[in-house]
């Protein structure tokens, strides 16, 4: 049994406080049954989204040495999983690990920013590089404001048609990855969406959600581990979408519910255990 689990390498921050990056992506993974190395980019005493000033340590030098360590114990990966970075040569180090682990799943979280802003550390360099990632992917998933970077194009004013949608789902895979889902996405009939795109079956689909008048940090996070999780364990793209998308939901309703500090994250450990179902609802649908 031990053999045959999935084994990810977790290339983010760890963020203390504030329930983000690795100390979402480790639970997450481990209940969907993967075994999760976890790599760190930079060490921080929370995330950096209105928390005052942040104690941030960078890891750029540490990756280099980890990767040698883990080729000279011969592992194999499964997946190379890579998010929040600290500085722009961390671009190469990612690289490296996926040159490293060639048959592995590359996933590519393209974390450069939220709400039409890059985050406070992300430079306008690293915010170029990070398409240099973007090209060695199988799989992405921005947020509008990622998506807009990377297409180098202006954050969209307003909700999306479908054939814009499509347009940039094609667009991104164009640059690279096989599989697209852009997540936090406004259509003319849906406030919520996420949309996603598979290369291989040039299929688009479409998971609506909800919408809650809130934001915490952290989901996108959450949302791609889950994905990551799903389609490593067997699940169709549109099917990895609906998990991702239920579950954050969830997590987010459930919050939401307890009125606390938006700053101070989701509360994931009270919804974790509904990841160890495998129910599908059917709640996908042709974008
Ligand atoms: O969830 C994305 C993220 C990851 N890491 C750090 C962050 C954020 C978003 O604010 O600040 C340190």
């Amino acid at each position: 049994m031990y053999e045959s689990l999935k084994r990810v390498a977790a290339i983010h921050d760890l963020s203390g406080f504030g329930r983000c990056s690795l100390a979402v992506i480790l639970p997450v993974l481990s209940v969907m049954g993967m075994q999760v190395v976890p790599v760190p980019t930079a060490v921080l005493s929370s995330h950096t989204g209105g928390l005052g000033e942040v104690v941030m340590h960078d890891l750029t030098d540490y990756l280099q040495p980890a990767l040698a360590h883990y080729k000279r114990l011969a592992l194999d990966f499964d997946c190379i999983y890579t998010g929040f970075l600290a500085s722009s040569e961390q671009i190469d180090r990612c690289l490296e690990f996926f040159a490293a682990f060639p048959d592995a799943l590359g996933v590519v979280d393209p974390v450069m920013g939220d709400h039409g802003r890059p985050y406070k550390t992300y430079t306008p360099d690293l915010c170029k590089r990070m398409g240099e990632l973007v090209r060695a992917a199988d799989v992405i998933t921005p947020n509008v404001t990622e998506m807009a970077i990377l297409l180098g194009e202006d954050y969209p004013a307003g909700p999306m048609s479908s054939s814009e949608l499509k347009s940039k789902l094609v667009r991104l895979s164009e640059l690279g990855p096989r599989m697209v889902v852009i997540t936090g996405v406004s259509t003319l009939t849906r406030r919520l969406c996420n949309v996603g795109y598979d290369r291989d079956h040039n299929a688009f689909w479409l998971v609506a959600s909800d919408y809650v008048p809130v934001a915490y940090p952290g989901t996108g996070d959450i949302f791609a581990s889950v994905l990551t999780g799903a389609i490593l364990g067997g699940d169709s793209l549109p099917i990895a979408i609906e998990r991702a998308s239920r579950f954050v939901e969830r997590v987010i309703k459930t919050t939401f519910s307890y009125g606390t500090d938006t700053r101070y994250g989701v509360m994931l450990e009270r919804v974790l255990p509904s990841l160890y179902g495998h129910d599908i609802t059917g709640s996908f649908e042709a974008l």
